[in-house]
C-alpha cells in the first residue's frame, strides 16, 4: 500500500488555521487535479475513544494514536487532515480533537462545538464515534454536543446538501443483539435531530442519511 497520506494539522489547538501547511498539502497531493471530484470524511467523538485508530484502519492514514502504556490522555490536538490511501474518488480524512477531555476541562467547550460544526459543514460523511456502553445514556453518546451543532448549523448555514451521519459503535457487548443497539441509537439520534430544529424535524431523511455500524478493533 502506498504511503503518501500527507498528514497535516489544519487548525491548531488555539483555533489558528495553518495556511502554509494547507498550501503544502494541496501541492503534495495535487489537489487541483481533482476538480470537484473529491470527498471529505471526518470523525468526531469523545477523547481517547479510538477516532484516530479508526481512521487509520479504514483509510490507511497515519494519524497519531494514543499509546495506552503511557497513560490515557489527549493525543490529537486541533484538527488534522490526511489523504486517504487507495480510495477513489480522492478523499480527505479529517481527524478531530476529542470532545469532553480533561485537558480543556468542563468550561472550555467552545473548541469542541466549533470543530464539530466545522466537520459537519465540510464533510460528506461524518463518523460519530462512540462506545457501546454509552448507547441509551442521556449525557453521553455525543448527544448534547450534536444537539448544539445541529442548532447552530441550521441558524448559520441551513442544512446544505444531504450528508451521511455514520455512527460507529466500539467494543460491542456480546449479549445485546446488534439490531437492538441500532434501534435505540437511531431512535435517540432522530430525537436529537428533530428537537434541535423545526426545519430538520420536518424531514430528517431529506437532510441526513443515518447509518450505524460496529467496528471491531483488534490490537496489533
Ligand atoms: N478497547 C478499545 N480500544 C481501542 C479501540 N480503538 C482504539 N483503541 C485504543 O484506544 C486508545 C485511544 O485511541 P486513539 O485512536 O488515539 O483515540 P482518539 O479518540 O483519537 O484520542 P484523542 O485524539 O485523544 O481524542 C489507544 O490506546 C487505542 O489503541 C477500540 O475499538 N476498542
Ligand atoms: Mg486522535
Amino acid at each position: 500500500m502506498e504511503k503518501d497520506y500527507c498528514v497535516t494539522q489544519l487548525i491548531d489547538g488555539r483555533g489558528e488555521f495553518n495556511a502554509s501547511g494547507i498550501d503544502i498539502f494541496t501541492k503534495d497531493v495535487n489537489f487541483a487535479a481533482c476538480g470537484e471530484s473529491y470527498a471529505i470524511v471526518a470523525v468526531m467523538g469523545p477523547q481517547s475513544s479510538g477516532k484516530s485508530t479508526l481512521m487509520n484502519h479504514l483509510f490507511h492514514t497515519d494519524f497519531k494514536e494514543m499509546d495506552g502504556r503511557a497513560g490515557r490522555n489527549q493525543t490529537t490536538l486541533g484538527i488534522w487532515i490526511a489523504k486517504c490511501v487507495g480510495i477513489e474518488p480522492f478523499t480527505i480524512a479529517v481527524d478531530l480533537e476529542g470532545s469532553d477531555g480533561r485537558e480543556r476541562g468542563s468550561h472550555d467547550t467552545a473548541f469542541e462545538k466549533q470543530s464539530a460544526l466545522f466537520a459537519l459543514a465540510i464533510s460528506d460523511i461524518l463518523l460519530i464515534n462512540m462506545w457501546c456502553i454509552e448507547i441509551g445514556r442521556e449525557q453521553a453518546a455525543n448527544k448534547p454536543l450534536l444537539r448544539t451543532v445541529f442548532q447552530v448549523m441550521m441558524s448559520l448555514f441551513g442544512p446544505g446538501r444531504k450528508k451521511t451521519l455514520l455512527f460507529v459503535v466500539r467494543d460491542k457487548i456480546p449479549e445485546t443483539p446488534l439490531e437492538r443497539l441500532e434501534a435505540t441509537l437511531l431512535t435517540d439520534i432522530n430525537k436529537v435531530i428533530t428537537t434541535s430544529s423545526t426545519a430538520l424535524a420536518s424531514d430528517v431523511n431529506f437532510f441526513f442519511f443515518l447509518v450505524c455500524l460496529y467496528f471491531f478493533f483488534e490490537r496489533q
